[in-house]
Formats: C-alpha cells, structure tokens, sequence
C-alpha cells in the first residue's frame, strides 16, 4: 500500500472505530455488528438455549431477591436461611444431579448458576455450593440408595440444609493428616461414635445433615459419613458459628464439635476409601467456583466502568477518558472472558467424559489468581470512595481473597499441577 492509500485506509479506519458500533458492520465484510464488552469473546455462543435459560433464571432470581439483601447481611453477618428454600424452589441446588428431584441440567448450566450467584456475592455462592457440589454430590456419587432416596430430594428443595466437614484445626491444606476418628459403638452394634473438630465450615451452624470425614479407628483409611443432627443425643454434637470474619461475611461459617456422637452403619459411605472421596466433590466445587469467581470479576468491572463514566476528574473529564483507566477495564474484561471460555471448556469436557482433576486445578487457580488480581486493580478505580460499601468493589475484593484461599490456593494447585506435569510425586 502507498503512503497515500495508507493514510486514507487509516482514516477510513478510523471513522469505522469511531462510527457508532451498528453502521461499523455493514462496511466491514465478515464481522459482527457489535462488540459486547459484557461477552467480548461471545461466550454465549457456546452453550444451548437451555443453559442460556437457565442462566437467565438464576440472573433474575440474584439481581432481584439477593442483591437488595447482600449489603445487610455482609455488614450484619446474617445469612438468611430461606435462600437456600428459594433456590430450591427454583432447581438451582444440585442442578447437575440426574433424578431426585434435581434439574440433570448440565455442568455449563450448574456453573452459569454459580456465576450469577456469585457477580452478587461469594459468601452466597458458597452457601449454595456447600449444599449442591459438596454435600449433594457427596450423597450421590457414594451414599447408599436409601440415603439418596431420603435426602437428596429435601435438599434439593432446601428442605434440608447441608455441609461438608474436611478442614480441622490443625488440618487445613493437608487433610490427609485429619485426627478425626470413627470407632466402632461398644454397645450399640451397627453404629460408629465420631470423635474430632471440624473448622471452618459453611453452613454448619444451621446444617440438618454433615458429611464428616473420619478416619476410621480399625483402618486408619479415611471414610465418609452424614451426620443427622435430628439422631445426635445432646452433648455429642456442637456447631457453634465463626463470628466477626473479615470476608465472605454473607455466608454462614462455623465448627463441627463431636464427641462420641453416635452415627448408624449405614450412613458411612460404603465403597468409597481415602482422599479420593472428599476430592472428587472437591472437583465439581471448584469447576464451580472457576465460574463464579467469573462472575464476581464481572460485576466489580461493570461497577468500575459505571464509575469510570460517571465520575469526573481534571476539566471535567470522566475518569473513563484517561488510558490508565481504560487499561484495568480492559485488562479485567479481558481476563473474565477468557476465564469464562476456559471454564466453559472444561465443564463441556466433564460433561463429556473427558476431564481430569488437573484441568480444573488449573481453571481455578487461574481464575481465582485474575478475579483476585482485577478486582484489587479496579478497586483503585473508585480511590477512597472504595471504602463506601455502596459500591460494592470492597465487599468482592476481600471475598475473593478467601475464595482464592479455601478449595486449595494457587499455591496447593500448583503443586497439584506441578507434579502432574513434572510426574514428580513428592517435592521434599
Ligand atoms: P495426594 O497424595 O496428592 O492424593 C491423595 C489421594 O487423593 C487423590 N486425589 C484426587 N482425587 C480426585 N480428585 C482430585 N482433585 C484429587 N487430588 C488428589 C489422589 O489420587 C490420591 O489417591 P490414592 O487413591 O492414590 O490415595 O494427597 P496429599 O495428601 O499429598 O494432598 C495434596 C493436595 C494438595 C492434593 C490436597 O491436600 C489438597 O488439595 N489440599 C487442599 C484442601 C482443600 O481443598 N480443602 C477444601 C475444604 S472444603 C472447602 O473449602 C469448601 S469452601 C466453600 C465453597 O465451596 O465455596
Ligand atoms: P494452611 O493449610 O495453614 O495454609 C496456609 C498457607 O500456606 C496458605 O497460603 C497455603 O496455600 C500455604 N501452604 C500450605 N501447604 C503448602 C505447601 N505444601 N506448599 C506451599 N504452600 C502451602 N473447609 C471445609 O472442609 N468445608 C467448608 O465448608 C469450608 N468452608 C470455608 C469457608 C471459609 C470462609 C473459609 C475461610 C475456609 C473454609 N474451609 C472449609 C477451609 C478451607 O478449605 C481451608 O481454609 C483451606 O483448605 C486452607 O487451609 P488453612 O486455612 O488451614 O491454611
């Protein structure tokens, strides 16, 4: 091209950019119409109308019965109960379960659900995955068929409330090392006493059913069982909350406490030994929270650019017009669409049968490492007005810390990671 042509094609080209988004298409041959920068890489593109539903479901259902309640209960640490009745009414819980009452909608759809839950809030993201990855998925891979039958359709409902008892005090990254202990009843044939403290446990303060993890005394091999507190004798069961935490203030948080709290037979899962157990529903809550940590980055971007536009700083310009500005939006749009295709990937290929617990290693520890790292960036976005829980930048920030930390940190997946692509089993 001459110089000529190319200055005519540059400002040819420049018009286009400038040109409202709609008359740039019908130039251009080959290229869409518009550029979302909520969806810039079209991610909706990828998944069914069903999902898309689905997700519209879960979006209205947040925008409207969750957000207007999120600021009370972070500031006030009040977890509301009947959320998790209100997502049961509307299938969000255990989406993915064939049966029982839940929707057998897909993997993509259970995490389009976690990613609306959680562009309003981590904590009541957490509430709802405790309840469907962990304790619903405990019950259906390895519980017996009664207990499926029993239970899982009231927790679908939210009937029933439910958590998942691994970390302990002492135990946190390393649970393989756990002391709670399952001894056989001396008297009583056909039960286990469980002994040992559970901490940091969502939803265990107001929990019908527990999934602790024990070491059974004969073996020492780890098991699993639902602990019924409507069975437990007084004394044998405690779950006090976790108060004053500086995250993740809208979830409920506390403590399993048993001592010799008595469980039937028939509420240890029976086939399944180890750390496999834990970890295989460790592996959908993390597909989970790849996806929502998704969600919360997009709201704090939606937020910054609200801001940004609004906001006028030297001469009246909006904060949006300065480059530095324009490079964290883009920077989080960029990161939170490619989140979501990784996400979204992975999620199909679990679906298909073709995952493995390396590839969503990595999808959460990426995007709970960019959701982290964008969001503190887009903070800076609203300087000292940050502090006003209003804009909501703050409340995601230290939220996101957390999620990054609980179902292994970066740290713990690279680890996870590092050993599978070095085959190196053992560092030290
Ligand atoms: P390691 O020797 O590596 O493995 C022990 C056994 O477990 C198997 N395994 C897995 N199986 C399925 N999926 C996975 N992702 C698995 N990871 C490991 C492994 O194959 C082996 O099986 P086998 O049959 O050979 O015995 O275990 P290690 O003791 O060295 O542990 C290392 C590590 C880092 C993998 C593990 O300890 C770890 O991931 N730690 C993080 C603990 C954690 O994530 N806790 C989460 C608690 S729940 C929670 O935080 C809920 S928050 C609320 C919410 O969801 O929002
Ligand atoms: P530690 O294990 O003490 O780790 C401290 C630091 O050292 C971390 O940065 C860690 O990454 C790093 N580290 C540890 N080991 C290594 C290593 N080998 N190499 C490099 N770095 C390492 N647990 C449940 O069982 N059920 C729940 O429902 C649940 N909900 C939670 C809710 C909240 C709000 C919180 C805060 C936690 C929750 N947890 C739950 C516990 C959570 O999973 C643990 O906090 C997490 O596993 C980390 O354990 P820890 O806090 O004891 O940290």
């Amino acid at each position: 091209m001459n110089p000529s042509g190319f200055r005519t094609a540059s400002r040819h080209l420049h018009r286009l950019c400038r040109a409202p988004a709609t008359s740039r298409n019908a130039s251009v041959r080959g290229y869409a119409t518009t550029f979302n920068w909520e969806d810039p890489l079209v991610a909706s593109e990828l998944y069914t109308e069903e999902e898309l539903a689905i997700q519209d479901t879960a979006r209205q259902y947040c925008q409207e019965r969750l957000l207007p309640r999120v600021l009370d209960a972070y500031r006030n640490e009040n977890y509301d109960r009947q959320i998790l009745t209100e997502m049961g009414e509307l299938g969000l819980l255990g989406a993915n379960i064939e049966g029982y009452g839940c929707a057998g909608a897909s993997t993509v759809a259970s995490g389009l659900i976690t990613k609306e839950v959680e562009r309003v809030d981590s904590g009541y993201r957490s509430g709802m995955s405790v309840q469907s990855s962990l304790a619903m998925t405990a019950i259906h891979d390895f519980g017996t068929q009664e207990l499926k039958d029993r239970l899982l359709p009231e927790l679908a409902r939210g009937k029933l409330a439910g958590c998942f008892g691994l970390t302990e005090p002492n135990h946190g990254s390393d649970p393989g090392s756990m002391e709670t202990v399952a001894r056989e009843h001396p008297t009583k044939k056909g039960y286990y006493l469980l002994s040992g403290t559970k901490t940091w446990i969502t939803n265990s303060p107001i929990s019908d059913i527990m999934i602790v993890w024990a070491k059974l005394q004969t073996t020492g091999k780890i098991r699993g069982f639902v602990v019924e507190r409507s069975q437990c004798p007084p004394g044998t069961l405690e779950t006090p909350a976790i108060k004053n935490k500086t995250a993740l203030r809208a979830s409920i948080t506390g403590m399993i406490q048993m001592d010799d709290c008595p469980v039937p037979a028939e509420n240890m899962f029976p086939e399944v030994q180890g750390l496999a157990g834990p970890f295989t529903c460790l592996n959908s809550a993390r597909l989970g929270i790849a996806f929502g940590a998704m969600g919360a980055l997009e709201d704090c971007l939606d937020r910054a650019r609200t801001y940004a536009l609004e906001r006028k700083q030297f001469k009246g310009n909006p904060l949006a017009k300065y480059q530095l500005i324009q490079k964290k939006l883009a920077d989080a749009a960029t990161d939170a669409a490619y989140g979501t295709l990784a996400a979204t990937q992975v999620a199909r290929l679990k679906d298909a049968g073709k995952c493995t617990p390396e590839m969503i290693s990595m999808v959460k520890r990426q995007n709970c490492d960019r959701a982290l790292a964008n969001s503190r960036i887009l903070q800076e976005v609203f300087g000292g007005n940050a502090t006003s829980d209003e804009y909501h930048i703050a409340r995601h920030v230290a939220n996101l810390f957390v999620v990054q930390t609980y179902e292994g940190q970066s740290d713990i997946h690279t680890l996870i990671l590092g050993r599978a692509i070095t085959g190196v089993q053992a560092f030290v």
